[in-house]
This record gives C-alpha cells, structure tokens and sequence, in this order.
C-alpha cells in the first residue's frame, strides 16, 4: 500500500482540514496509508488541535511532529480553538516529536518508499533534506530520501506567470529560504500545484451543519466552502497520477527566490519537477473533493 507522511500549515486558513479529512478518509479505506503529519506554522495550540481533529475524524494517535521555532508566521489561527478538547494523545506542542527527527524516524522504519504531500511551509522539509546523520540513521537527509522517498505532492508557488508568487513559498524569510532550498536541493521528484489551480475551486459547500469539518470552515469565515489549494493537492496524491485526477502537466525545473520569494519555471524535458494544469472546469474538482469528504 502506498504510504503517506502529512506535511501542513494547520494554522490561518481551513483548506487544510479539508485536506486532512481526504487523507484520512483514504487511510481509513485503505486506499493509502497515513504515517504521520508534520506541521510547520506553530501556534500555542497546533499539536493538540491537529490530534483533535484526527481523533475526531476516527484515527486516534497518528505521530504528529512540529517546528517549534515556526512561531513567525503571523495571523491568528482560525479554527483550532474548537477541536483542542478532542485531543487524545497529545495535549500541548511539547508533546509532540520535532517535525525533522520525525521525517527521519518514519522515512527510516518504512519499509517501502514513502510519498509526502505538503501543503504548508517548506521549512521543515528543507531542514530534513539538509539534515545531517544522526541518532535515528546514519544516512544523510539527501541519502534518506533518495532511498526513502518517492515522490512530493506540494501545493506551492504560481505558475501561470513568468514570476509567481504564492504564499506557502512567500510568506516570510523564513519560507522563502526554504523554498529556494527545497526547489534547488529536493533530490526526489515533485508535483506542484499552484496557487492559479486552486483559488476559484469552492469545497466544503455541502457539508452537514452539525460536521465538525463545518465548524473549522465556518470558523474560518467559510461556511459556504473554501478554495481548495490543499484538497487537490491531497486528492491528486491519493489518485497517485496528474492525468488520472484531472490534470495536465509541464516538466522542467522550478526556482524560488531566497530573498523576494518569486518562483520561476525553467521548461525541460528531463527535469525533476512538474506544475500542474486544470483538464477540467472549477466545479469537477469540486466535485470529486466533496464526494470524499461529505
Ligand atoms: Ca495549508
């Protein structure tokens, strides 16, 4: 079964919970296999809220890792105030494995290759591909995913223009850093999904008033349905294939600015990277994503 590890912001807009809902509604299927989900936006209440959710979603004690140090990424969480009393296993950020050392774990004990989907912060991730060998393995982070790794399902940039920008590379320093790290040095293939596919794609619109996933929406400021950045980047993973969830795709290699956060794409034939394209109207993929999350 193909495995998965969660990388997201879970932090100032909702689409993330619609993401985490498509994922584990296909682990509980056993469509794929969750093995843990790393934030990367902190806020007091991240770890606890994210276990909350999970829990209430019916997958109890997932591992959960995060950045501590990500406290910079300035708005206010939205939604994770209502899901905290539901945490089972972790009550506070403390509680929970650094976000590179858990990378390192899960890669480490897969016994297959692992696919990641990321739909927040490159931070993390960049650290882990830089990351030295250590307690949990003597490889390096390079030589961990080539071994470990398959593929990348990330939902970042803006690719429909010469320079791009979008908020999960450009947000801050912070995550502009790690976006020209991560575009230059991932050593495994990539799939972004900008943010031109996502914005005018509303899901969530049908959900039940008494759903907790509501709640987070509603919360939010997005009770009639949001834009579905992280959804079809989770949707497109699970799928497994561009072509087969509704996508065409360009091939080359992409490039993030360190200092203005701008995004490039360099068109190639043999590069590690594609950005994907709509095949189909806003409403299919609103579609396929709330007949797997209502
Ligand atoms: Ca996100």
């Amino acid at each position: 079964m193909r495995e998965f590890i969660f990388g997201t912001d879970w932090w100032s807009d909702c689409d993330d919970a619609v993401a985490a809902r498509l994922l584990v509604r296909a682990h509980a299927s056993g469509e794929i296999k969750l093995l843990g989900a790393v934030i990367n936006a902190t806020k007091e209440d991240s770890v606890a809220s994210l276990d909350g959710f999970l829990s209430e979603e019916g997958l109890v004690g997932l591992p959960i890792g995060i950045d501590r140090e990500a406290t910079d990424y300035s708005r206010p969480g939205s939604y994770q105030a209502r899901l905290v009393k539901y945490a089972k296993t972790y009550k506070s950020n403390e509680d929970a494995e650094d976000g590179v050392r858990l990378y390192r774990r899960l890669l480490s004990e897969a016994s297959d290759k692992v696919e990641l989907v990321e739909v927040g912060f490159f931070q993390v991730v960049a650290a882990l591909i830089e990351s030295e060998p250590d307690d949990i393995s003597p490889l390096s982070g390079i030589e961990l995913m080539k071994q470990k790794v398959s593929k990348i399902w990330a939902m970042a940039g803006r690719w429909d223009r010469k320079f791009g920008h979008e908020n999960n590379f450009d947000r801050g320093p912070r995550s502009r850093a790690a976006a020209a790290v991560f575009c230059e040095k991932c050593p495994v293939p990539v799939t972004f999904l900008g943010f031109e596919i996502g914005f005018d794609v509303i899901s969530g619109s049908k959900l039940s008033k008494d759903d907790i996933l509501f709640g987070v929406l509603a919360d939010h400021g997005s009770a009639g349905g949001r834009s579905s950045w992280d959804p079809m980047t989770a949707l497109m993973a699970v799928v497994g294939d561009e072509e087969k969830a509704g996508y065409t795709t360009v091939r080359g290699q992409a490039f993030a600015d360190a200092d203005t956060g701008t995004n490039i794409f360099e068109k190639c034939d043999t590069g590690p990277h594609l950005y994907v394209k709509r095949a189909f109207p806003p409403e299919y993929y609103a579609s396929e994503i709330d007949k797997r999350i209502n």
